[in-house]
């Protein structure tokens, strides 16, 4: 079958899925065929991913994916996978995995950035790379693991991604996108930064060699057919591995006149450019530069995003707390807007554990009301979203040229009308919200055209989306002077903000 389906496995920070699309009649529908949680493990003190629990879910995820297509051969057109950034495994010789994956949330990176600093210079090091200062980047995870035995022994190193598609095939690679969230990539040349690589005595050689979004992968080993149920063979293609890079890809905009506010675990917030944008003051506004599909670079910041309410739910729920979060989002839309706000940008919100009383700690300090009950700390938590998005909107704009005609939200946070109302309301900028799952619509589209069902620019693979779900609407209301006075809030306090 020519025309069959395409599993698009996306992992993000709390859960995973599997999910089918099938392309006909210029639409794509999506099928969620499995779903699995994402559950951190600490041991002896480290922070890990369960990755072998991750791949399990993959596994059972293409064996229903099999299921719903069919288990013939071409049911299954193609598997891609795209996962959260950062992150990796590493292989001793034999091609056996050493040790656990670290979760980027550990405190391992702690003072890297000023050991790194005095190898290559904050300055320099975004020249190179164009990446944000963040403490999860694999630079400094690297710096943290330096001189470990583990990391002595290792003969290869695969991001996230790229280590779950060398389970499935057998065969090594590293896609570009997920690539760039490393720091180690020059956004400019889209390959390694060997200044960058030297300076921090980083041997490259531990990555396989580079591959790009539509780029073959290979094809699930006799081993993963037995055990998924599937006929072979079925490709494995490289997408955009990344995430974020998927999600916007999935982005049903019209033109380029549009921003994106990837939203999930992390809020990112910014535009697509063609070209990279390395200036001192881009550096200062905390702006990223990862890449993108089709030749496209992700101009953007981390913004802590939905994290900040999940941290929130799992320590009231512990404490026999409110469970619900559309009760608490309910109560949260009938307050008064703006009381509080915290940066939502900081990487002081970073580490798990203890949200709610960092939250109310960083209103005490910056002499703001303090969250009474769980429902005013969720508004708090909104209004600072919003507001964070606004000023990336705002930045990203400033900073790269850019204009902007309307902001599009993706990914879990567009199922809440609240904070998409509020992100316009702060933009002063139209929303339009939808789809929740635009990373699966990136994989999936992706995939698809390099097997020949779906052509044409990215534009046209958005085209797509567009015809492919109902998008909903908000326009922005409200008084931006509100906005600018909470910014200005943010602002002033920001210089004492511990870590940022
Ligand atoms: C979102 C995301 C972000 C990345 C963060 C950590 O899921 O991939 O883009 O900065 O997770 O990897």
């Amino acid at each position: 079958a020519a025309n069959g389906a395409f599993a698009a496995v996306d992992l993000g920070a709390s859960s995973g899925r599997v999910i089918l699309g099938r392309p006909a009649d210029g639409k794509l529908a999506l099928e969620e065929v499995h779903r699995f949680e994402n559950r951190p493990v600490r041991v002896h003190g480290t922070l890990h991913w369960d990755i072998l629990a991750l791949y399990r879910g993959v596994l059972d995820g293409l064996r229903a994916a099999g299921i719903s297509a069919g288990t013939a051969p071409g049911d299954l057109a193609s598997v891609g996978i795209d996962s959260w950034g950062v992150d990796y495994g590493l292989l001793d010789a034999d091609g056996a995995l050493l040790g656990n994956p670290v979760h980027y949330r550990d405190a391992r990176t702690e003072g890297m950035a000023a050991e790194i600093d005095k190898l290559l210079p904050a300055r320099e090091l975004y020249a190179h790379t164009g990446l944000q200062h963040l403490p999860i980047n694999t630079l400094y995870q690297l710096a943290a693991a330096r001189g470990s035995r583990q990391l002595s022994a290792a003969h290869r190193m695969l991001l996230t991604p790229d280590l779950i598609s060398y389970w499935l095939t057998g065969l090594g690679g590293t896609e570009t996108t997920i690539a760039s969230t490393t720091q180690l990539i020059d956004p400019g040349t889209r390959d390694w930064s060997r200044p960058v690589a030297e300076a921090a005595g980083i041997d490259l050689s531990l990555f396989w060699p580079l591959r790009s979004p539509g780029d073959a992968a290979g094809t699930l080993l006799p081993g993963v057919l037995a055990e998924t149920g599937l006929e072979g063979p079925v490709p494995v293609t490289a997408v955009g591995a990344h995430d974020t890079a998927s999600a916007v890809a999935g982005v049903p905009a019209t033109g380029d006149r549009f921003a994106y506010i990837a939203t999930g675990t992390w809020s990112l917030a910014g535009v697509e450019l063609s070209s990279p944008v390395r200036t001192e003051e881009s550096r200062l506004a905390n702006f990223t530069n990862e890449l993108g599909v089709d030749g496209t670079v992700r101009y953007l910041r981390n913004i802590m995003g939905l994290w900040l309410l999940q941290e929130c739910l799992r320590t009231w729920r512990a404490e026999g707390g409110p469970h619900d979060l559309e009760a608490l989002l309910e109560g949260a839309a009938r307050m008064p807007g703006l009381r509080s706000v915290i940066d939502a940008g900081s990487p002081e919100f970073l580490a798990p554990d203890r949200m709610p009383e960092r939250i109310a700690a960083a209103c005490r300090r910056t002499d703001q009301p303090v969250p009474r009950d769980p429902a005013e700390t969720v508004r708090c938590v909104l209004d600072s979203l919003a507001l964070a998005h606004r000023q990336a909107v705002f930045d990203a704009r400033r900073l790269s040229g850019q204009e902007v005609e309307a902001v599009h939200v993706v990914g879990g946070g567009a199922r809440s009308a609240l904070l998409c109302r509020l992100t316009a309301d702060a933009c002063g900028l139209p929303v339009v919200a939808g789809p929740v799952e635009a990373a699966a619509y990136g994989n999936v589209l992706v995939q698809a055209r390099t097997a020949g069902v779906v052509n044409g620019p990215l534009e046209a693979l958005r085209g797509l989306v567009r015809e492919s779900l109902r998008l909903r609407q908000y326009a922005p209301a409200g008084d931006q002077a509100a906005w600018e006075r909470a910014a200005a809030r943010v602002r002033e306090h920001g210089k004492e903000t511990p870590c940022a």
